[in-house]
């Protein structure tokens, strides 16, 4: 019998679970491994969640069936789903909030109708700026009394690029319930937040949306104790995790392929780079990449190692808009887009 990974158990209600990263090696991440970050219940879904509202700053607001918007021109794209705060657990000092560690990040196959489609059929006004996404879901916020939705919003602009989708389909089959069916937002570049999940109604405006998800959560406050140069979470820090081998292993001398995946929010990567002397000198790995814009690459890098003792396996990417992985990552008090340089200990005995 085959052995299984599982997901990790961060909360459950909410349900927080953290994809098996470690032991996953397709490029398409089965749905019943990609990880779940929920801010509220699971919401009751009825047939009233079936149709797509388009409302607001539209000359010809609309409701889209499901069956309607399966009818329209379909786009499908490979991408990771990385969580704002994916590896949130590094943070050093300590933040509070889910202790991620490597899986709140997962990719797949992501199909359906590019949002500016739609936005062509009921058209919108010039003074519109931003394009507000809200799902079905809803809860309370700690120490606050109203019932609110997940709601947040993008700029216009990005809300029109030809690869921010409404999917309907994850590898093909129709989303799972967890992931956000019958609909849901697919924002390439961005952190999870961005790709609203049981999407039902989006609503054209001519301001700033400012609710909770996108003015108190999903911005970084470089300080502790005061908001000052605080600025949006938006796109994905160039990244990279080890999948192999795992954190304080024991490992024999000779041959170890060292692997892992990485990923960034501009542009694609070009390099990753293991060391193996804390820094001091890095090497190659070798890259596999699909032909796709947003999907994660696969490094591996094939390790000889003959003197025994402890050793820290360093891994960082750099991506052709010259970022590359820091030392220490930006520390900030929400404790979002953690990417210092990928670490693992591991002993030769
Ligand atoms: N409606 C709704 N959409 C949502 C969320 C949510 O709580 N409700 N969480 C967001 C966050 S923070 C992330 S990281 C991703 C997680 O998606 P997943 O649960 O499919 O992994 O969905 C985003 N979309
Ligand atoms: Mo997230």
């Amino acid at each position: 019998m085959k052995n299984k990974p599982f997901l990790t158990t961060r909360k459950l209600q909410p349900e927080n679970q953290e994809s098996p990263i470690h032991f996953l090696s397709t490029w398409l991440t089965p749905a019943k491994y990609f990880y779940r970050r929920n801010h509220f219940p699971y919401p009751s879904l009825t047939d009233r969640h079936l149709w797509l509202q388009i409302c607001g700053n539209v000359p010809q607001p609309r409701f889209f069936h499901l069956n309607d918007i399966l009818s329209l021109p379909e786009k499908s794209i490979i991408l990771p789903v990385e969580c704002a705060g994916n590896k949130r657990a590094y943070f050093d000092p300590k933040v509070h909030g889910e202790q991620w560690e490597d899986g709140a990040i997962s990719q797949g196959k992501w199909t359906g109708v590019p949002l500016s489609h739609l936005l062509e059929l009921t058209g919108f006004y010039n003074q519109t700026k931003e394009v507000v996404f809200q799902g079905a879901d809803f809860g309370r916020k700690p120490d606050k009394e109203d019932l609110i939705p997940f709601k947040r919003s993008l700029p216009l602009e990005k809300a029109l690029h030809p690869d921010t989708i409404i999917a309907y389909l994850y590898n093909d089959k129709p989303l799972d319930y967890t992931h956000g069916y019958p609909f849901r937002l697919i924002v390439p570049n961005w952190y999870g937040m961005a790709s609203v999940k049981w999407l039902y109604k989006i609503e054209l405006i001519n301001d700033s949306f400012n609710g909770p998800f996108q003015t108190e959560d999903y911005v970084y406050y470089p300080h502790k104790h005061n908001d000052h140069k605080s600025f949006p979470v938006t796109t994905l820090q160039v990244n990279s995790t080890i999948q192999q081998p795992l954190p304080f292993s024991i490992l024999n001398t000779g041959v170890h392929e060292i692997k892992g995946i990485a990923w960034t929010g501009k542009g694609v990567i070009t390099e990753v780079e293991i060391s193996l002397d804390n820094g001091d000198t890095w090497q190659k790995a070798v890259l596999e990449r699909l032909n796709e814009p947003y999907a994660w690459t696969k490094w591996s890098f094939l390790w000889h190692v003959e003197k025994k003792g402890e050793y820290s396996i360093y891994a960082r990417a750099k991506d052709s808009q010259g970022r590359i992985q820091p030392m220490n990552a930006f520390w900030n008090r929400k404790g979002y887009g953690y990417n210092a340089v990928s670490k693992v200990n591991v002993k030769i005995e």
